[in-house]
């Protein structure tokens, strides 16, 4: 298990706020439990741009982003046996040890054993793989696919159906799980069911995707742009509901009105607006209505509704990763790929290089992007 470091390329994010930039860096050998990836595709979330922004508590830099990838493994660490060279895998920002507290319940998929580390940008042991003009580089997410090459641990790793393109399945590293898995294994909502998604980016879409594979009755687009409407449609949404048509009457109290006291179901999507959260949970149907917010908001934003709203029956909940458990269900979502019961293809509306990761950034601000994909 003596392997050699790796030069390659990488995008480095030095500081908040600053574009990332491209770096010739080491990779070092994977150490015992680890796996070095050979990066080929990458997504870019609006999560790797909310820390890069600064506004995540968990933020560290310098650091090199990433944790949607489709991914070689090149070579791995002591003692690891679930996965060889060769293989084909998809990193996760949630591991599964299949061991943990976590692991053993069927009611969460937020394996812990190490998301401390994980949150400080750190492997296990406390250390980093990543080195470039002689200083250490965070990792972020326990992912980092930023990079020509990464490493990960092997609880990390999703093996996935080498029959299918990396280029595609790098985006079951987060959105598409996150919004599906939302639907089908944190709310596990019913056949028949009425459900509103407030926004309509990558996550949205997936919600819409997964609520028409439940069989709801109604999926109720929401969004203050317009132009989001016809992928929705296309995706599965039947109905469609602009706040900014309504003035200032709030957004809850029109769906409450136009949807016989409100929605079964209502998924929050909007890339963390503490506002959004609380329509979502009041434009739920009384006794029984149940909201699950998704997105991540700015450190020391906070939530609020009247109790009211939940003493007379309204749940409010949340999910990561769609409540997916990466090692054992991921495979699950690539056989649906396959199988043409789920569309990744159309969620590809930017292609770039590494070289131009940045452009990549700015692709995401415009509104008929949902995902650019980065080939390394
Ligand atoms: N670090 C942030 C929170 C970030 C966060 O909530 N991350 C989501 C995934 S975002 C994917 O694009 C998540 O699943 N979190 C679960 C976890 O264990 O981090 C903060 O507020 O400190
Ligand atoms: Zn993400």
């Amino acid at each position: 298990f003596e392997g050699k470091p790796i030069k390659c390329k990488a995008a480095v994010a030095w500081e908040a706020g600053k574009p990332l930039s491209i770096e010739e860096i080491e990779v070092a050998p994977p150490k015992a439990g680890e796996v070095r990836l050979k990066v080929l595709a990458t997504g870019i979330c609006h999560t790797d741009a909310f820390t890069l922004s600064g506004k995540d508590a968990e933020g560290k830099f310098p650091v090199i982003f990433g944790h949607e990838g489709g991914c070689v493994v090149e070579s791995v660490g002591e003692g690891v046996t679930s996965v060889k060279p060769g293989d084909h895998v998809v990193p996760l920002y949630t591991p599964e040890c299949g061991k943990c507290k976590f692991c053993k319940s069927n009611k969460t998929n937020l394996c812990s054993v190490i998301r401390e580390t994980q949150g400080q940008g750190l492997m296990p042991d406390g250390t980093t793989r990543f080195s470039c003009k002689g200083q250490q580089i965070y990792h972020y997410m326990g992912t980092s696919t930023f990079s020509e090459y990464t490493v990960v641990c092997e609880i990390s790793c999703a093996k996935v159906d080498k029959s299918a393109p990396l280029d595609r399945l790098c985006l079951l590293g987060c959105g598409i799980p996150t919004g599906w898995g939302a639907v089908n294994y944190s709310a596990k909502i019913e056949e028949g069911s009425i459900v509103a998604v407030f926004g309509c980016g990558a996550i949205g879409l997936s919600v819409i995707q997964g609520a028409k594979a439940a069989n709801a009755s109604r999926i109720i687009a929401i969004d203050i742009n317009p132009d989001k409407f016809e992928i929705a449609k296309r995706f599965g949404a039947t109905d469609f509901v602009n706040p900014l048509d309504f003035g200032d009457k709030p957004i809850q109290q029109v769906i409450v009105e136009n949807y016989d006291g409100g929605v079964d179901y209502s998924f929050e999507c909007s890339g963390g607006n503490v506002e959004v959260m609380r329509a979502a949970l009041e434009c739920c149907h009384k006794g029984w209505g149940k909201s699950v917010i998704i997105s991540v908001a700015a450190s020391g934003q906070e939530i609020k509704t009247r109790p009211f709203m939940l003493v007379t029956g309204r749940v409010w909940m949340g999910s990561a990763f769609g409540g997916v458990k990466g090692r054992s269900q991921l495979p699950d979502f690539v056989k649906m790929y396959i199988e043409g019961k789920l569309n990744i293809d159309d969620y590809v509306t930017h292609e770039f290089d590494l070289a131009d990761i940045n452009k990549g950034f700015e692709a995401m601000n415009s509104p008929i992007c949902i995902r650019p994909v980065i080939y390394l």
